[in-house]
């Protein structure tokens, strides 16, 4: 007798943050051997930004035989109806709008779906927010910024979408023990069942073409390439620097995010991005700039996985984004968290917790409302205090 076909949808949502997780799920859904496995992935058309679209590519055509590729066309909402300026989070709320157009697709799958898999979002100075099981207890400013927001877009997702988790079939939660054992742990046993999947960690499909041949988040002919650069580089001395894939820096930022490296003396591969949405990005010459043979600046996308785990880099200053601190667990890299918005404090805290990394708390954004900038000088200090640390020692010394 045959086993059925188990028949698996993948619905990611917007945003590399949250994209990222579900071909690394699907990937390792796809190398299991429990059950005849099919695989369907549904995404909404047009991305916001071209590293979505090209990781949706290069996952498919790695997958072509295996994976069913569905698009739809969400409705387009008034911006000024969902109280959010950020792209990604409207396009969040546009295909949560849309889910009715999911409908149609599904019935149209053969053998019918067994089950859908779906993206949603994790959720004054003493103050505390008690959750049983949680020890330390969170501290207020550390949770996303926009949930306490009345009626931002966030929040409102929050309130709309969370009675509803009682209605899934179990949630699964892209964490695992050696990061985080507490938070699991503390929402187990309950209904729906939870189940911590991760680490989810780079896969072959998600390197670049090789030197611009077609894919518009790949090289530059005649640049220096990254991985060029760090070959060339001692085992465990370079800083990699970058802040996520969607946060634009300023340019008061990126130059005291510069002067700190240049005082620290380490040596440094530093992806900078002026825009939030990578299309709006100037492209060409200059992508790649090399800096006194010390450091390579990078202002396009950069194989972040595959540099974590190169020998060269020794430690990260990053905005503590979730992927970026699991694949710096899973590359053994220390982290200098510098968080700004969403989850990110949440997880700096995790990642200080586990002993992955060092988070200096009075560091803000130059966009936050106190508009303090953080001067390269304090950044080379914690820069220096992260290269010596012991672990980045270890890599040095092989
Ligand atoms: Br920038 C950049 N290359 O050049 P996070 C990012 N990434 O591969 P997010 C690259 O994008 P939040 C680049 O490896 C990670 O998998 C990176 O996800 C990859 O941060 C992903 O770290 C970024 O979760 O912000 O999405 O920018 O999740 O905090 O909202």
């Amino acid at each position: 007798l045959q086993t059925p076909e188990t028949h698996v949808v993948l619905l990611p949502s917007s945003q590399m943050g949250h994209l990222t997780p579900m071909p690394r799920l699907a990937a390792l859904l796809l190398a299991q051997n429990y059950c005849p496995l099919r695989l369907t992935l549904i995404t909404a058309h047009p991305t916001v930004s071209l590293a979505e679209s090209a990781l949706i590519s290069r996952f498919l055509s790695a997958y072509h035989d295996r994976v069913t590729h569905l698009q739809f066309h969400p409705f387009s909402i008034d911006p000024s109806t969902v109280n959010s300026t950020d792209p990604f989070w409207i396009q969040f709320e546009v295909i949560r709008c849309s889910a009715h157009l999911l409908t149609p697709l599904l019935s149209t799958l053969s053998p019918p779906a067994s089950a859908l898999i779906y993206d949603i979002t994790q959720l004054n100075d003493d103050d505390v927010l008690p959750i049983p099981g949680i020890n330390p207890p969170l501290r207020k400013s550390t949770i996303p910024p926009l949930l306490c927001v009345p009626n931002s877009l966030f929040s409102n997702i929050f309130i709309e979408d969370g009675p509803n988790l009682q209605k899934l079939a179990g949630v699964l939660i892209f964490t695992f023990e050696a990061l985080e054992a507490e938070g699991p742990e503390a929402i187990s046993g309950g209904s729906p069942p939870v189940f911590s999947v991760g680490p989810f960690v780079p896969c072959e499909f998600e390197k670049l073409p090789a030197h611009g041949d077609g894919d518009q988040c790949g090289g530059d002919p005649g640049q220096p390439q990254p991985f060029e650069w760090l070959n060339e580089q001692p085992d465990g001395s370079v800083v990699y620097v970058a802040f996520g894939s969607k946060t634009a820096l300023s340019s008061e930022h990126i130059r005291e995010v510069g002067d700190g490296l240049e005082k620290s003396r380490f040596r440094f591969l530093c992806v900078v991005k002026e825009k939030m949405v990578d299309s709006e990005e100037e492209g060409g010459e200059g992508n790649l700039v090399r800096i006194e043979g010390r450091g390579l600046v990078v202002r396009r996308w950069a194989e972040q996985g595959e540099i974590l785990g190169h020998r060269a880099v020794g430690g990260f200053l990053s905005h503590s984004g979730w992927n970026s601190v699991v694949e710096a667990a899973w590359h053994g890299v220390r982290d200098l968290a510098w968080p700004q918005n969403g989850d990110q404090k949440v997880v700096a805290e995790v990642a200080e917790i586990c002993g992955l990394g060092i988070w200096e708390k009075s560091w803000l954004w130059s966009g936050d409302r106190e508009k303090k900038l953080v001067k390269g000088d304090e950044i080379a200090v914690k820069i220096k205090e992260l290269m010596d640390s012991d672990s980045c020692e270890d890599r040095r010394s092989g």
